[in-house]
C-alpha cells in the first residue's frame, strides 16, 4: 500500500478521535477538523503532512470531458516567499490544507485590529498519467480572493484579478506526464492586499484571503466547447420567445479546435425535461480551423406548452450539447434551462411569467462562523434552503457573485435571483478600475447566464457611501463608469433587467446615477442609523412621486440584533431582539401597503463578518435574522409566518427564555388577585409581560402552565400579543394554531418553557430571599451573559428596592470592540457623572463586582475618580486609561457586610472628569 493511502485511512481517524463525535452536522464537523489541522500536535502532523504530500495521480479518465477536484492536501505559506513557484522549492514547513481555504477565519475576528492583507502560497503536485497525452488540460479556479498568479512547473500559467468570480487557465503546453519529472508541481500565489484598481475598495464585509471555492482538473479533447470564454460554461441559452402555448430556444456557443488540421464538426443539441424526456433536438455543422474557433447559434423549433419556471413550480430542463468529430462525441456539456418571462412595472410592481408577484426576499453574504469564506457546498445549499423554508421568493447575492452550487440551488427551490459585482462605496475613477470591473461583469454574465433563477444583475452598491471628496468631477467619473458597465450589461445579457443599489441621499438622482440602471434599488435604514421606522414609507413614496417612471426594488433594510439583549422598551441602535423585530415588522407593512414597490430584500439573512466592526459582537454585522452559525433569530418566524405557505405557529421568545423582572414594576399581580383569577397561585407575586405568537392560523390559543390565557385572531402581521402573568421559576407556554376554531391535531402547537427570575421591588421581601442582582449600569436592556446570569436594565433608586441616583446614560459610539470579554455590551453602556448606586438588601455578607471601560478618553489623567462603598474608599484614584488603556474590560470584586439595615451604597467620585461605571453585581455570600 502506498504512504498516502495509509496516511489518508490513518489521519482522518486520528482527527476524528480528537474532534469527538462524527454525527454532528456536517459544518461543525468541518470547523473542528480544520480547527485541529490548523493546531494539531506539529509533530505528528509533521509526519502526516509528509505522508500525505505524495503526489495526487489523475489517470483513467472517463469520457470526453472529465473533471477532477483538486481540493485535498495543498501545501500552503501564509507569507510572499521568493521562488515558491519552482518545483524545487523546499516547502517542508508549510502546513497542509485542504480546499476551500481562507487564511483569515481566525485573525479576522481575534482582539487585534486588522487582519491579514498580502499574499499567501499554496503548493501541490499533481502526477498525470501519461494516457490523458492528448488532452487539453485546465485548470478551473472557482473564485480566489482576490489576485492570482498560477504557475505549472515554475511557469506562470495565468494571472487574474478579482476575488468572486471563476477562471480557468489552460496548462495542456506546461505539464508533464507520466513519472516523468517527479510530476507536476502546481504553485498559486494568491493576494488579498488592497489595491486600487480593484474593486471592492472598501465595503462592510471582510475581504477573507486565499482559494475559498473548489479547484477542478478540466481534461478535454482536443476539439472542444471554449473552457476560456470568461470561464463560462461556453454555451449560451436563452429563450427569445416563451408563453404558456410555446416557446423557442437560443443556443449559442464556441468550439475550439487544437488539433492539427481544420474541422468539419457537428453540434448537437438535446433538450429534454425534468423526465429525460426529449423535447426539442438542434443541430447544425461548423467548421473549425486548426487552432482556432468557430461560433455557432442555433434556434429551436416551436416547442409547445412548455413547463414554466417559477418560484412555486421551479421547472427545469437540461441542455446537452454534443460536438461529433465524425460519428464520435468529442465533447459534452450540460447547461440548465428554464421557461419563464418577467417584468418591472414603476405602478404595478414586479410581474413574472404575466402574474404579478410581490418580490419576498433577503440577502446573502457567503461566510460562516469559524470558517470565514471558505465554506463547503453542503453550507452553501443549506443556506439557501433555509431562505426557502422561510417563504422566500428572491435572493439578493450582495455583493459579489457566489459560488456555482448557489445559483443551481436558486434554480432548482425557486429563488429569484439578483446577482452583483463588488463596486461598492467608491471606486477608483481610472482606466485600469473600469477595465478590471468589466472584467468582473463579463465574467458574471457569462459563468451565469444560464441560470433561469437569475433576473437582475447589478454593478454598484451605495457607490456615493465614502470614498474621495465627492466633487463634481468624481461624481461625473462614477456616473460614466456607471453608463460603460449598464451598457456592458445591456450588451451581454439584453434577456435580464440592470439594477443598482443606493442609500438615502439626494446625491444618486442630482448626479444622474439613479437613472441609469432599469430598476433602483433603495438601501434603507431609517429607525436604525438614524430616523423612525415611519420615514421608510415617505422616503418611498417621495421617490415614486418624483420619478413615477423607475421601477423600485427595497434592497436592504434591517436592524443589528444580539440574542443576549433584550428590553419592553426597545431602542433605537439598542441591538436588542426585540428592536430588530419591531423594525421589521414595521418595515414589510409599510412594504406590502405600497403596490408600487416591486419587492424588497431584507439585509441581511445571516450574520457576516466585518472585521472592523465593533458592535454588541465585535467583527460582526448583527443584523442577520439568522446568527452566524445560522441559529435562526425569532424574526425569522415572522417572515416564516408572512411569506410561508406551510403551517406556521411559534412563540416569538425563543431566544429570550430567561427573562426577570418585578412584579410592582409591570403592574402588581398579588397573591389576592390571582387567587381571585383562574390562576393557580403558586408563588408569592407573579409579573406580567408580554409574549407574541407569530402565526399564519387564523386562531391561536396561548396556555401558561396549562391554563389558558384565551384564544386570538391573528392580524394582518401574523401575530398576536398576550399579557402573560409569569411566576418565579419555570413557565411553559403553549400556542395552539386553529383553523376553524376546530382544534385536534398536537402538531399545530408550540411549547417553550421560560425560566422567570423574580425580581421584587423590595429586596428585604422575605418571600423572595436575596441572593443576588446585576446591573446593566447606564443601560435600558437586559443583558444574559455567557453564565446565565442576567443583567437587569438600569433603573432610577426607589427606597426599598435598588437603581442609581443622579448619573448619566453614555450610549456606544459606532464601533467598539471591548477587549478581555465577550460581554462587550456590559462595558458599552455605561452610566457617567458624580453618581450613586443603593441597594437596600437585607443585613449580611456581600460580594460586590464592578466592571468599568474606558471607552472615549484616549489619555491618561483625563479621568480620575475614587469609588467609596459604604463609605470606606475602595479604588483610589482609577484612572481607567493609564491603568488598563482604552476599550479594556476591567473587572473589581470587594467583599463587605451590610449592616444596620443600611444596605449598600455605592458611591462615583469625580477627581478629574467624570466617573463612569458599566456595571455591578451584588451576590449575598452563604
Ligand atoms: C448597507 C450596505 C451593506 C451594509 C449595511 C449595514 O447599506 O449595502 O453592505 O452591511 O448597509 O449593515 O450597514
Amino acid at each position: 500500500m502506498k504512504l498516502a493511502t495509509i496516511a489518508s485511512i490513518i489521519y482522518p481517524l486520528l482527527l476524528m478521535t480528537s474532534t469527538g463525535p462524527v454525527n454532528e452536522p456536517n459544518h461543525r464537523q468541518a470547523a473542528k477538523t480544520f480547527e485541529i489541522q490548523q493546531r494539531f500536535f506539529p509533530a505528528v502532523r509533521e509526519l502526516f503532512t509528509q505522508m500525505l504530500q505524495e503526489n495526487q495521480i489523475i489517470s483513467n479518465l472517463a469520457g470526453p470531458r472529465s473533471r477532477v477536484s483538486l481540493n485535498n492536501s495543498w501545501k500552503f505559506l501564509r507569507e510572499d516567499v521568493k521562488g515558491a513557484e519552482l518545483p524545487r522549492y523546499n516547502d517542508a514547513g508549510w502546513s497542509v490544507v485542504n480546499l476551500p481555504h481562507t487564511w483569515n477565519a481566525e485573525d479576522a475576528f481575534d482582539e487585534v485590529p486588522g487582519y491579514y492583507r498580502g499574499a499567501g502560497w499554496y503548493r501541490k503536485t499533481l502526477e498525470i498519467d501519461s494516457n490523458l497525452k492528448g488532452k487539453n488540460l485546465f485548470l478551473y479556479f472557482e473564485a480566489v480572493n482576490q489576485v492570482a498568479d498560477v504557475f505549472v512547473n515554475g511557469k506562470l500559467a495565468c494571472h487574474h484579478e478579482g476575488g468572486y468570480s471563476a477562471f480557468a487557465c489552460e496548462v495542456t503546453d506546461l505539464v508533464n506526464f507520466g513519472g516523468e519529472a517527479g510530476g507536476n508541481t502546481i504553485a498559486i500565489k494568491a493576494d488579498n492586499s488592497f489595491n486600487e484598481n480593484i474593486a471592492p475598495l472598501s465595503a462592510d464585509f471582510t475581504f477573507y484571503g486565499g482559494i475559498y471555492r473548489d479547484v477542478w482538473l478540466i481534461a478535454t479533447e482536443p476539439l472542444h466547447i471554449n473552457v476560456l470564454d470568461f470561464a463560462s460554461p461556453g454555451i449560451y441559452i436563452d429563450t427569445p420567445t416563451v408563453s404558456e402555448e410555446r416557446a423557442t430556444v437560443r443556443i449559442r456557443g464556441t468550439v475550439v479546435n487544437s488539433t492539427a488540421e481544420n474541422k468539419q464538426v457537428r453540434v448537437k443539441n438535446t433538450i429534454t425535461d425534468a423526465r429525460g424526456k426529449t423535447v426539442a433536438s438542434l443541430e447544425s455543422s461548423v467548421n473549425v480551423p486548426t487552432n482556432g474557433k468557430t461560433t455557432f447559434e442555433q434556434l429551436s423549433e416551436s416547442i409547445n406548452n412548455p413547463q414554466l419556471w417559477s418560484t412555486d413550480n421551479p421547472y427545469l430542463y437540461t441542455v446537452a450539447t454534443n460536438i461529433y468529430d465524425g460519428d464520435s462525441v468529442v465533447d459534452i456539456v450540460e447547461n440548465p434551462l428554464g421557461f419563464r418571462w418577467f417584468s418591472f412595472d414603476a405602478e404595478k410592481g414586479f410581474f413574472i411569467n404575466g402574474k404579478p408577484l410581490k418580490l419576498q426576499g433577503t440577502n446573502r453574504h457567503q461566510d460562516y462562523k469559524g470558517m470565514g469564506s471558505a465554506v463547503s457546498n453542503e453550507i452553501h445549499r443549506s443556506d439557501l434552503q433555509m431562505i426557502k423554508d422561510m417563504g422566500a421568493n428572491f435572493l439578493r447575492l450582495a455583493h459579489y457573485p457566489q459560488d456555482p452550487v448557489v445559483l443551481q440551488t436558486a434554480d432548482q427551490l425557486g429563488l429569484i435571483i439578483w446577482e452583483e459585482i463588488p463596486l461598492v462605496n467608491y471606486i477608483t475613477p481610472s482606466q485600469a478600475f473600469t477595465e478590471t470591473s468589466k472584467v468582473m461583469l463579463t465574467e458574471m454574465i457569462r459563468q451565469h447566464y444560464n441560470h433561469p433563477s437569475v433576473l437582475m444583475w447589478g454593478y454598484m452598491n451605495e457607490i456615493f457611501l465614502k470614498g474621495p471628496e465627492k466633487t463634481p468631477e468624481y461624481q461625473q467619473k462614477t456616473l460614466e463608469l456607471a453608463q460603460i458597465l449598464e451598457k456592458l450589461l445591456r450588451q451581454e445579457d439584453p434577456t435580464r433587467t440592470s439594477v443598482m443599489a443606493m442609500h438615502r441621499i439626494p446625491l444618486y438622482n442630482e448626479a444622474g446615477i439613479a437613472d441609469v440602471p432599469q430598476v433602483v434599488g433603495w438601501n434603507i435604514y431609517a429607525g436604525w442609523y438614524s430616523g423612525v421606522f415611519t420615514d421608510f414609507g415617505k422616503f418611498l413614496d417621495n421617490q415614486h412621486e418624483k420619478f413615477p417612471s423607475r421601477p423600485i426594488i427595497v434592497s436592504e433594510y434591517g436592524a443589528d440584533s444580539d440574542s443576549r439583549l433584550h428590553s419592553l422598551n426597545p431602542q433605537r441602535r439598542d441591538f436588542t431582539a426585540e428592536y430588530q423585530r419591531r423594525l421589521h415588522e414595521s418595515y414589510l407593512q409599510q412594504i406590502e401597503a405600497r403596490a408600487f414597490v416591486a419587492g424588497s430584500s431584507l439585509w441581511n439573512q445571516f450574520d457576516f463578518g466585518v472585521e472592523d466592526r465593533g458592535g454588541s459582537i465585535p467583527h460582526l454585522n448583527q443584523k442577520g435574522i439568522q446568527t452566524f452559525d445560522r441559529q435562526p433569530k425569532d424574526i425569522y418566524f415572522f417572515y416564516q409566518a408572512k411569506f410561508s405557505k406551510n403551517p406556521v405557529i411559534y412563540i416569538a421568545t425563543r431566544e429570550w427564555l430567561q427573562r426577570s423582572g418585578s412584579a410592582q414594576a409591570a403592574g402588581k399581580i398579588n397573591i389576592e388577585e390571582s387567587q381571585n383569577s383562574q390562576l393557580p397561585a403558586k408563588s408569592s407575586l407573579s409579573t406580567v409581560q408580554p409574549v407574541e405568537v407569530y402565526s399564519n392560523y387564523p386562531k391561536v390559543e396561548l396556555f401558561v402552565n396549562n391554563q389558558s390565557l384565551g384564544m386570538k385572531e391573528i392580524d394582518s402581521s401574523r401575530q398576536a400579543t398576550w399579557d402573560v402573568p409569569f411566576q418565579n421559576g419555570i413557565n411553559v407556554i403553549k400556542a395552539c394554531g386553529f383553523q376553524n376554531n376546530s382544534f385536534s391535531k398536537e402538531e399545530t402547537c408550540d411549547r417553550v418553557e421560560i425560566n422567570f427570575n423574580e425580581q421584587p421591588l423590595n429586596l428585604a421581601d422575605p418571600l423572595l430571599p436575596f441572593k443576588e442582582l446585576a446591573v446593566n449600569a447606564g443601560s435600558d436592556a437586559q443583558f444574559i451573559d455567557d453564565n446565565g446570569i442576567i443583567w437587569e436594565p438600569d433603573q432610577e433608586y426607589q427606597p426599598g428596592s435598588w437603581g442609581y441616583i443622579a448619573g448619566e446614560k453614555t450610549p456606544p459610539a459606532e464601533v467598539e470592540n471591548i477587549r478581555g470579554t465577550t460581554a462587550d455590551p456590559l462595558y458599552q453602556m455605561m452610566r457617567t457623572g458624580t453618581h450613586r448606586y443603593r441597594f437596600d438588601v437585607p443585613d449580611g455578607e456581600y460580594e460586590i463586582e464592578l466592571l468599568f471601560a474606558e471607552r472615549l478618553l484616549k489619555e491618561a489623567n483625563q479621568r480620575v475618580f475614587n469609588v467609596k462603598i459604604n463609605n470606606q474608599i475602595l479604588l483610589d484614584n482609577l484612572d481607567l486609561f493609564k491603568q488598563y488603556g482604552m476599550f479594556q474590560a476591567v473587572n473589581q470584586t470587594f467583599k463587605l457586610k451590610a449592616v444596620e439595615g443600611k444596605g449598600i451604597e455605592i458611591q462615583l467620585i469625580a477627581g478629574i472628569g467624570e466617573p463612569v461605571m458599566s456595571g455591578i453585581r451584588v451576590r449575598r455570600l452563604p
